[in-house]
C-alpha cells in the first residue's frame, strides 16, 4: 500500500512510540512483537476500512470472550493451537527428531492433580448409561523398549460431551486419572465412551464461529499427557473413530496416526466374562516417547491450569 496511512511518518512515529521503541527500558522482544501486532492491526483496519463502530464491537467481543473464560476455546477454534503444534513439529524435524507418537493440542479442559494409580484405573465415577470402554497399551521408546514408571495422564468428556470441573454436575476428577505404567510399560483403564464436545451455544466462541459459517463441534476424543524421566513430554489425543465429526473437528486436532481401531464386543459370553450386561468397546493404543536431548526445542508447554479444590 504505497499511499497507506500506516506508512506515513506520523503513524510510523506513533506506532514506534506506542511499542516503547523510543524508550531504553522494557523488554526488547516484547517491544518488537507488540510493534508488529499493532502495526498489522492498523494495516488491517485501513485495508478493510474498519469503522469505529465495528472496532468497538470487536473490543466488546474480546471483553466478553475473557469474561466467559473462552479464550482457550477460541484459540483452537481459529486453528492457532494446531499451528503452534505444527511449528513444534517442524522445529523437531529440523533438529533431526524422528518417530514418536504425534502430538496434538491440549485444549482448554485439563485440570491438574487427577488421582494417581499404578498400572490401571477406572475413570468413570459418576454412573452413566454410556458404553463401557476398556483401553490399554504400552508406553515405549522409539526403539520399542517399554518404559515402566511413565505417567499416563488421561482426561475425557462424559456421554453429554461435558468435562468434570468445568461441568459442575460431575464429581471432581470424574473421567480424569493419572496411571503409572507397570514393569512392562503397560497402562490400562476402564471408562465409558465419550461423546463429542460442542462449544457453549450462547457463548462468544460459537458466536464468532457462526459468523464464519462454521460449527463448534469436536469429534469424540480422549486426551493424554504422557511423561517419563529422560523423555520428551507428549501431549496428544486419540479419536473415537465412528464419530461423524472425525475429520470435521472445529479445533483441527485429528491426526491419522491418532485414530485407533475400535473393537466392539456384543457376544453374550464376552459380556458376561467382563461382568457386564451390555456390549462394550476396547481400544489398544501404544504411546511412543522421544528421548530428551539438549539440542531439541523445549517440549514442556507452561500453561495455566485449573485445579480442583
Ligand atoms: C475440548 O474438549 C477440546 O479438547 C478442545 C481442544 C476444545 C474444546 C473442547
Ligand atoms: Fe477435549
Amino acid at each position: 500500500m504505497a499511499d497507506s496511512l500506516t506508512n506515513t511518518p506520523q503513524v510510523r512515529l506513533l506506532l514506534n512510540r506506542a511499542a516503547g521503541l523510543d524508550q531504553p527500558g522494557g523488554n526488547e522482544r516484547l517491544k518488537r512483537i507488540v510493534h508488529r501486532v499493532v502495526t498489522d492491526l492498523c494495516r488491517t483496519f485501513e485495508e478493510f476500512d474498519v469503522t469505529p463502530t465495528e472496532f468497538w464491537t470487536a473490543m466488546s467481543y474480546v471483553t466478553r470472550l475473557g469474561q466467559a473464560n473462552e479464550v482457550g476455546l477460541l484459540v483452537p477454534g481459529l486453528g492457532i493451537e494446531t499451528f503452534l503444534d505444527l511449528v513444534m513439529d517442524e522445529k523437531e524435524r529440523r533438529a533431526g527428531l524422528q518417530g514418536g507418537t504425534p502430538r496434538t493440542i491440549e485444549g482448554p479442559l485439563y485440570i491438574t492433580d487427577a488421582p494417581l494409580s499404578m498400572g490401571e484405573a477406572r475413570l468413570d465415577q459418576d454412573p452413566e448409561k454410556g458404553e463401557v470402554l476398556f483401553m490399554e497399551g504400552q508406553v515405549r521408546d522409539t526403539a520399542g523398549k517399554p518404559i515402566p514408571g511413565a505417567i499416563v495422564d488421561v482426561w475425557h468428556a462424559n456421554t453429554k460431551g461435558g468435562y468434570s470441573f468445568f461441568d459442575p454436575s460431575q464429581s471432581p476428577y470424574n473421567l480424569r486419572r493419572r496411571i503409572e505404567t507397570d514393569a512392562q510399560g503397560r497402562y490400562r483403564f476402564r471408562s465409558i465412551l465419550p461423546s463429542g464436545y460442542g462449544c457453549p451455544p450462547d457463548g462468544p466462541t460459537q458466536q464468532l464461529l457462526t459468523g464464519l459459517g462454521r460449527h463448534g463441534r469436536r469429534p469424540a476424543h480422549i486426551h493424554f499427557f504422557v511423561e517419563a524421566p529422560g523423555f520428551r513430554k507428549l501431549t496428544t489425543q486419540i479419536n473415537i473413530s465412528d464419530d461423524p465429526y472425525l475429520h470435521d473437528d472445529f479445533a483441527f486436532a485429528t491426526r491419522d496416526e491418532l485414530i485407533p481401531e475400535l473393537v466392539r464386543y456384543a457376544d453374550p459370553a464376552e459380556i458376561k466374562a467382563r461382568g457386564l450386561d451390555a456390549p462394550f468397546t476396547t481400544i489398544t493404543f501404544d504411546f511412543e516417547l522421544n528421548r530428551e536431548a539438549a539440542s531439541l526445542p523445549e517440549a514442556v508447554v507452561v500453561r495455566e491450569h485449573a485445579k480442583a479444590a
